[in-house]
């Protein structure tokens, strides 16, 4: 006897609480928000987290190459533009870089990758692979943990200029950039989600997504506390 579906508004509380396991909540990511990293693990992550971000426009791409939907990818396509960058807009790839400086990084060094731990690699590769090979809206449901990256967008800008007075306040401008753009994002890969998954399988596949992208921020952070310590 198959189970009743969830309705959408359970459904997207269903979603919702599994951001009780999101990165924000990662003892790595504690620690830099609450003032305890030193110049090395702030360096270290900003360097290790280079990767995630200039990786996003593939994975972005990746689901638009296996969309066949117009009106999706429209909506879908300003989400590369908005990390390459567009005419005279820079884009956050760049504006990550420049947090990169702002931590007294150089950006051929954040560029070249000798920073970058094995485990951020394989967690980040892992969700540009997932995008390339599962149906596109499942890869749209694992962009999802943007539903809780305003909170920890605003917690650095709150936190970093009183902790870090060192880092050069405008290198912060990536964390303010993608407090409105994450919101915009998630309205747009919720009303995918909340549409094609209709089963209760379908939605709990949907949960288990989720989760497995949750995953990859959550090892990203373990590989990076393995590698640059966790300050306690
Ligand atoms: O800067 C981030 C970003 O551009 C994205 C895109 C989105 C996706 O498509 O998976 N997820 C995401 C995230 C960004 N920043 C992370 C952070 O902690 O700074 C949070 C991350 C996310 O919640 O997935």
């Amino acid at each position: 006897m198959s189970e009743e579906a969830w309705s959408r508004e359970e459904f997207e509380q269903q979603l919702r609480a599994l951001g009780r396991s999101y990165h924000i909540h990662h003892p790595f990511n504690v620690m830099l928000n609450s003032g305890r990293a030193s110049v090395e693990q702030i360096r270290g992550w900003v360097a290790n987290r280079y990767y995630y971000q200039r990786s996003i426009p593939m994975k972005d791409a990746a689901i638009i190459s296996n969309c066949p939907d117009r009106e999706v990818r429209r909506r879908w396509t300003l989400r590369i533009l908005d990390h390459d960058g567009y005419g005279d807009t820079a884009g956050g790839i760049e504006a990550w870089l420049r947090l990169a400086e702002a931590v007294g990084l150089e950006r051929e060094y954040v560029e070249s990758l000798r920073e970058l731990v094995p485990g951020v690699r394989f967690a980040v590769d892992a969700y540009v692979n997932f995008a390339r090979q599962a149906p596109w809206q499942e890869a749209v449901c694992s962009s999802l943990t943007e539903l809780f990256a305003p909170q920890i967008h605003e917690q650095r800008l709150a936190n970093w200029p009183t902790y870090y007075p060192w880092i050069e306040r405008e290198g912060l401008a990536y964390f303010q950039s993608r407090i409105s753009l994450a919101q915009r994002d998630v309205r747009h890969g919720l009303e995918i989600t909340l549409d094609h998954f209709r089963t209760r399988a379908q939605q709990r596949r949907a949960l288990e997504i989720l989760q497995f992208k949750l995953d990859v921020l959550w090892a990203m952070n373990d590989a990076m506390a393995q590698r640059y310590g966790v300050t306690s």
